[in-house]
């Protein structure tokens, strides 16, 4: 009994969380089962009854024993007692005594143990309970009654787990008996009918007997049903946390727990009132128009509007929200209040536009507000952030918007920012961008501390059944991956419906991670109020048309039950219709659309209270030599004491530190100083992407890892001046869609932030395609919603292949909103044409002018997104280094950077112009020093793509009145600028002359797979570049 001992030692005195905690400390500690004390102990194993199945059951007993003596039957307190005083082997179990006094309520009952002496069978007849316990935890929500049509299984299966007994409500008698025998006489659990009526001791893990610790068998099913197999579905025994299980086990199997007062009551069949009558009557007034109403799951509204309150009440001040089309206009009205006019007015057709931009749908808008939460007293602020078509896509977006809130007010742990997302049951299961932003939940970078999801589980997906969209049992098992608790809920029944919103906030708030509510409902209409369901899904709408609206169920029950009686209902009814008609009637008033005030996030101070920018002018963005030197020198040193560097980043370093004495710098260097500076203004930046805080290239190396010690970091750019504003630099996860729309979403949040993703290479952008083509490029049009999101695509033909090389510049340009036939009118291309434009490519060819875009990025009196192809050779490139000249007060971005040498000296000698972007630069220079054609070639680089330079471009043209003009790149010629610089240097040029190509010629893939080919390549474009009789026949 040593072992026993020691145990004994070590837990006692505790209390009962105490306990639970210390066990599951304990489990992932040490051995410490009773079967291991089995193992080393020759008295206990000794024991007839412990063998290797029944130990568990004795060790739960043991632990209840240990917190209380009394909670477990006399037999074991005298088996623990001996035990524990060291009887001898076999000797510790006595034969129980009487039946306690406190079981004299159960006077039909038969205790196992007066009845069965032998101990064996009592063992094994309550391990059989526990089984049967613990198979109702796991699998009841396969038999719970969710669908309120009651045609399909929530979980796709019509099958009853074996491991169940289900009562007489859902199978017929026979049937019930068939299984009780199946289930019981020599079959799975070895008990049978007449041990229904005997009382078992219920195990720690259950907490069906309220203040009772044994129950008759038939009582324990009856109350596992309560719990498991009604409304509600639970499904958390995955869940791998002891005190997570439990306090969900406590949540739902408590007798009586789910309890509600007549206010309650009132209070939710207002809301459903609210709720129904709101499509109502959007339906009377606008019956043909699209609104993708919520009949059918108008609890939705109740259910949201609950998991606020408590989120409120538990001191959550700001949630942001994000959802598809579903119930979206309802949600604005009744959950996050907009004026209902504002909503009504989105009908009127006739209604002009007043901002710039295409605008959206009003199914699509976003929303922000602030006000009194009535239930909690507290104020709160709501929002909603615009979304997409595509399902699903603004999920990381709102992700990163709440972790963005919670920065700027520093709340570290989720305590008053919370997100709250919506889907669609077909799209949750479908989309993979669900799983990719799931997997950023717990990243420490990343977390928001909990997200609420809500499920609205209409079972259809436009008009595609369930069993055809998904493989997984429900739409909800990809939530499964994190461990959140799924509580799946019949629809149609509110008081469940609100019972689980609570238990979701309530979860969220004391473990801070993601759980999901499933609404399993119907949907009354077809996809949209015009579409006819009967052709794909006749027998479910044949359902459904004969299905009574939640509304009139629940105000029947609260009638009957005399909550309210039917003249107050009506009146209810009536009270809410007023107000829509009322607000009906003031939105005719409206004769203008603002989409700006249909803003998520809204940024008051950063423009004039019209929301234009407050200057229109852009300060240099150089920075002083002071500090300059200042930044360069810590990036070059190691600002923490005894911290240990490897061997090769020392030389790095070193290397770094004699740059700054040379006063010149690299690409590493030169982001190191426009990252610092920025912070020095108090401007907060965030670096975001795969393997970022090294760098794909090994070149950035932001943090440092101590040699010796785990887990021991330094990042120096934190440690650049006293005040600084923090810097987030974080290897993400391997993703690109949900990191990409994530960091979008961050810089949703504030203007004054320097929010950046990287690609590892460019290409794999296109994983993120659908937040590039449907947030970044058109959102300040849809929505009017400035961001200022950078996004850094490593780019370039090195001969690595067809992957890796191009970060598609093409497509990139071919989404700018400039018109290649026009030249602009403008005074100030500077800035007047990048507040015009819908985002700004630039592909730099010096540190310095990668340094001037980035700083300029925050300079600017606006926000536009930006998209830099950033180098992979030239971060080593000997040539490509800028000095310290280049980057001093009064420097700033260069669009284009004229040629400076012989071509320039004497321009009307000069036979061709070659106009360039990027690396090429450096090869195109190269050769033409080799053939010494200085002075009859001139190379031009476009350092700012779009908007198009016309003004400077034209200035180069003019200047070299003879020349031929060139556009010169490697990629191939279908992709790349061509296509997109072509049209627009004609046009500075009034289409005087041809625009030559000197590049690869089309072809499918991005890069030719073999080295020598990639070198053949590039010396025919250059050939073709320098050859001044290449264009001679053509032209
Ligand atoms: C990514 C994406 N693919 C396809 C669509 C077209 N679409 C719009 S709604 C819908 C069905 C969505 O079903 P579900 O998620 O169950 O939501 P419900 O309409 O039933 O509320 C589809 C396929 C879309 N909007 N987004
Ligand atoms: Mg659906």
């Amino acid at each position: 009994m040593l072992n026993l001992r020691t145990c004994v030692a070590k837990l006692r005195p505790l209390t009962a969380s105490q306990t639970v905690k210390t066990i599951s400390q304990q489990r992932l500690a040490a051995p410490r089962t009773f079967q291991q004390i089995r193992c080393y102990s020759a008295p206990v194993a000794a024991e007839p009854f412990l063998s290797g199945t029944s130990s568990n059951y004795v060790e739960e007993m043991y632990y209840a024993w240990l917190e209380n003596p009394k909670s477990v039957h006399k037999s074991w307190d005298i088996f623990f007692r001996n035990a524990n005083a060291g009887a001898a082997p076999g000797t510790a179990y006595q034969s129980p005594p009487p039946l306690s006094a406190s079981l004299s309520t159960l006077t039909q009952a038969q205790f196992l143990g007066q009845a069965q002496p032998n101990v064996d069978k009592l063992v094994e007849d309550h391990l059989a309970v526990q089984s049967l316990i613990r198979a109702y935890q796991i699998r009841g929500h396969h038999v719970a009654q969710l669908d309120p049509l009651g045609i399909l299984d929530a979980d796709l299966d019509s099958s009853l787990p074996a491991d169940i007994i289900t009562s007489t409500d859902k199978l017929d008698l026979a049937v019930f008996k068939e299984r009780l025998r199946v289930l019981t006489v020599g079959g799975f659990y070895g008990l049978d009918e007449s041990d229904l009526d005997k009382v078992f001791h219920l195990p720690t893990t259950t907490f069906i007997g309220g203040n009772e610790s044994a129950l008759p068998l038939r009582e324990i099913i009856r109350r596992l049903e309560m719990a498991y197999c009604q409304h509600i579905g639970v499904e958390f025994m995955f869940i791998n946390d002891l005190e997570q299980c439990q306090w969900i086990r406590r949540k739902f199997e408590t007798p009586g727990i789910m309890q509600f007062t007549n206010e309650e009551k009132r209070t939710l069949l207002a809301r459903l009132v609210r709720s129904t009558r709101f499509e109502e009557f959007l339906h009377r007034k606008w019956s043909s128009e699209k609104r993708f109403g919520l009949e059918g799951c108008e609890v939705l509204i109740p259910a949201l509007k609950t998991i606020i309150d408590k989120s409120s009440e538990k001191g959550v001040d700001y949630v942001i929200m994000g959802m598809p089309h579903r119930g979206r206009l309802n949600v604005l009205a009744n959950v996050i209040r907009k004026e209902l006019e504002q909503i009504f007015c989105q009908f009127d057709s006739k209604l002009e536009a007043a901002d710039e931009g295409s605008g959206d749908v009003k199914y699509h808008l976003g929303m922000y507000h602030r006000r009194i939460n009535r239930v909690t007293d507290r104020n709160i602020t709501l929002s909603l952030v615009a979304n997409p078509s595509h399902l699903e896509a603004a999920d990381p977006v709102v992700q990163g918007k709440t972790k963005a809130e919670q920065f700027y007010c520093g709340d570290t742990e989720g305590k008053k920012v919370m997100s709250i997302l919506l889907h669609g049951d077909a799209a949750f299961a479908g989309q993979g961008i669900v799983y990719e932003t799931f997997h950023l939940s717990d990243l420490p970078s990343y977390t928001t501390h909990g997200t609420v999801h809500v499920v609205v589980n209409n079972q259809i997906g436009f008009t595609t059944d369930p069993r055809m969209a998904r493989s997984s049992p429900y739409p909800t098992d990809v939530a499964r991956v994190v461990n959140a608790p799924i509580f799946h809920v019949n629809a149609d029944d509110p008081e469940a419906v609100v019972y689980v919103c609570n238990v979701a906030a309530e979860w969220r708030s004391t473990f801070h991670k993601d759980v999901v509510v499933d609404l399993v409902c119907y949907r009354r209409n077809g996809h949209n109020e015009m579409d006819e369901p009967m052709f794909t899904q006749p027998l479910m709408y044949k359902q459904i048309r004969k299905q009574k609206p939640v509304l009139q169920k629940y105000a029947e029950l609260l009638i009957s039950q005399g909550v309210v009686n039917q003249p107050e209902y009506e009146e209810e009814i009536a009270k809410y219709d007023k107000i829509c008609e009322e607000a009906h009637a003031r939105s005719k008033d409206e004769k203008i659309l603002h989409i700006k005030h249909w803003l998520d996030s809204p940024w008051p101070g950063f423009f004039t209270l019209d929301g234009q920018p407050r200057s229109m002018t852009c300060p240099s963005t150089g920075l002083n030599e002071e500090d300059l030197t200042h930044i360069g020198q810590v990036a070059s040193s190691v600002p923490v004491e005894d911290f240990t560097i490897h061997g090769g980043l020392s030389r790095i370093l070193k290397t770094r530190g004699e740059m700054v004495k040379n006063r010149t710098v690299d690409w590493a260097l030169a982001e190191y100083m426009a990252f610092g500076s920025l912070l020095k203004d108090g401007i907060h930046i965030r670096l975001s992407g795969q393997d970022v805080e090294r760098g794909t290239f090994s070149h950035r190396h932001h943090v440092l890892h101590d040699q010796n010690v785990d887990k021991r970091t330094c990042i120096p750019m934190n440690h650049l001046w006293p005040n600084q504003a923090p810097y987030t630099v974080c290897n993400s996860s391997l993703s690109e869609y949900g990191v990409l729309g994530f960091e979008l979403g961050f810089a949703m949040a504030s203007p004054n932030a320097l929010v950046l993703w990287e690609a590892q290479f460019g290409d794999f952008h296109n994983t993120a395609q659908c937040i590039i083509d449907q947030f970044i490029c058109p959102g300040q049009a849809k929505w009017v919603r400035q961001n200022g999101i950078v996004l850094l695509l490593p780019h370039g033909m090195e001969g690595m292949g067809p992957e890796h090389s191009s970060a598609r510049p093409e497509r990139f340009l071919q989404m700018c909103n400039d018109d290649p036939d026009v030249f602009p009118k403008l005074d100030d291309f500077d800035v007047r044409q990048l507040y015009d434009c819908n985002w700004i490519v630039v592909n730099c060819s010096t540190p310095a002018n990668f340094f001037h875009v980035l700083r300029r990025q925050i300079l600017l009196p606006f926000r536009k997104p930006l998209i830099i192809f950033t180098p992979k050779s030239l971060l080593r490139h000997p040539e490509a280094r800028s000095s310290f000249d280049d980057m001093l007060p009064g420097t700033h971005f260069l669009r284009v950077i004229p040629d400076s040498g012989p071509a320039a000296q004497n321009p009307e000698q000069v036979k061709r112009v070659l106009f360039c972007t990027g690396k090429v630069y450096y090869d195109l220079t190269r050769e033409r020093k080799a053939r010494q054609m200085e002075a009859d070639v001139a190379i031009t680089r476009v350092e700012q793509l779009s908007p198009f330079p016309f003004d400077l471009l034209q200035r180069e043209a003019e200047k070299y009145p003879a020349a031929e003009l060139v556009w010169c790149q490697e990629e191939h010629k279908n992709q790349g600028y061509y296509d997109y610089v072509k049209p627009r240097l004609r046009t500075t040029i009034n289409r005087a002359k041809p625009v030559w190509y000197a590049g690869r010629e089309p072809a499918a893939a991005p890069a030719t797979g073999n080295k020598k080919t990639h070198l053949t390549e590039l010396q025919r474009l250059l050939d073709t570049a320098f050859n001044l009789d290449a264009f001679k026949d053509l032209s």
